[in-house]
């Protein structure tokens, strides 16, 4: 049996071979893996932690939060204060930056992320995530706020999410590719199960909500009829759907064997460019897409060139498979006649 990698040893290797992650970088990726490893035991305790359920507040987007939301908010915020390798955090679940008390050392980094994803899963026992982006903290003058974090996604050091499903499992890039550990629950350490991970160009799997096609635009109906049509249609082949409703169990199933992901703008709202979030979900998300080979588009634009507004920003996402995405966002740039 091939020895077991630790998430520790990548680390010191990935270091020895590209000589790119910095001391504060290694540190932050250990505590966040750490964190992860705390949220999946509460998250498995189920019924039986008194951790199910909501809680009676709501978040900056007005959703109701679970109690594990913000237990696993608390976990993240108090594994990365003290280290001396963050200056600040944001999540899904605050209305603004957490900045590092001035009893710790500031460090070189942000931290952003969506402490449990696809909460409404919670209860009825499917698969839910954190999801992480990490940034370099912009030297200035003045204390940090929130105008710092507010970067493109191609300026991400690091990215990452963790999968509470049937394996727990951290899926990780620094921007020389895509790792995934699976934690190993007999030793409490993650093992790496999965390196220089690659998404097929092409794929049968596409991953909506159908409930909101009469919502949807003219070049999503387009391009989700057409797979509906299978190998009658133009397409040529038969299309399968998933849908999960935990934007981290449909990505890492796309990471693992293909597929397309489109939560896109729809006029129930059209305010509002899409459901998920620009910073801490399709930031981060789009990062591992890439450098795995896939693409991450708005429909229109690469989400990783959007310049951020608000820390929580909206965004429409088509990501996945390459050639899926390039269909998809073709037909957005260039409607029929
Ligand atoms: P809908 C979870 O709430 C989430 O933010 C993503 O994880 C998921 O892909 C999406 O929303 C599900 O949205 O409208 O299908 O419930």
């Amino acid at each position: 049996m091939s020895s077991r990698i630790s998430l520790t040893r990548y680390l010191v290797e990935q270091q020895r071979e590209h000589g790119h992650i910095p001391a504060q970088l290694r540190l932050l990726i250990e505590v966040v893996a750490r964190a992860c490893k705390s949220i999946a035991i509460s998250v498995n305790k189920g019924a039986l932690g008194e951790v199910l359920g909501s809680a009676a507040s709501e978040n900056v987007q007005g959703e109701v939060q679970k109690k594990l939301d913000i237990i696993s908010n608390e976990v993240l915020i108090e594994a990365n204060e003290w280290g001396g390798h963050l200056a600040a955090m944001a999540s899904e679940e605050m209305d603004s930056i957490h900045v590092v008390p001035n009893r710790y050392p500031q460090g070189e980094y942000l931290l952003l992320f969506d402490p449990l994803d696809g909460s409404s899963n919670i209860d009825v026992n499917v698969s839910i995530g954190t999801i992480f982006s990490v940034l370099r903290k912009v030297n200035n003058q003045r204390g940090i706020s929130e105008e710092d974090f507010l970067q493109p996604g191609k300026q991400q050091a690091a990215a990452g999410y963790c999968v509470y499903g049937p394996q727990t499992t951290l899926v990780l890039t620094m921007g020389t590719g895509v790792a995934m550990f699976t934690l190993d629950r007999e030793t409490g350490s993650w093992v790496l199960t999965e390196d220089q991970v690659r998404i097929p160009e092409d794929t049968k799997e596409f991953a909506i909500n159908m409930s909101n096609m009469r919502h949807w635009d003219a070049p999503v109906k387009r391009y989700i009829d057409e797979c509906l049509q299978g190998k009658e249609g133009p397409r040529g082949k038969d299309f399968n759907m998933r849908w999960v409703a935990s934007m981290v169990a449909d990505v890492h199933r796309i990471l693992t064997r293909g597929g397309v992901f489109l939560y896109p703008w729809d006029k129930r709202d059209p305010d509002k460019p899409g459901k998920l979030r620009l910073m801490y979900e399709a930031n981060p998300m789009a990062f591992l897409v890439e450098q795995a080979g896939g693409l991450a588009t708005n429909g229109r634009q690469r989400i990783m060139d959007l310049v951020p507004g608000k820390l929580h920003e909206r965004v429409a996402v088509v990501l996945g498979s390459r050639n899926e995405v390039q269909r998809a966002t073709d037909y957005h740039l260039n409607p029929p006649a």
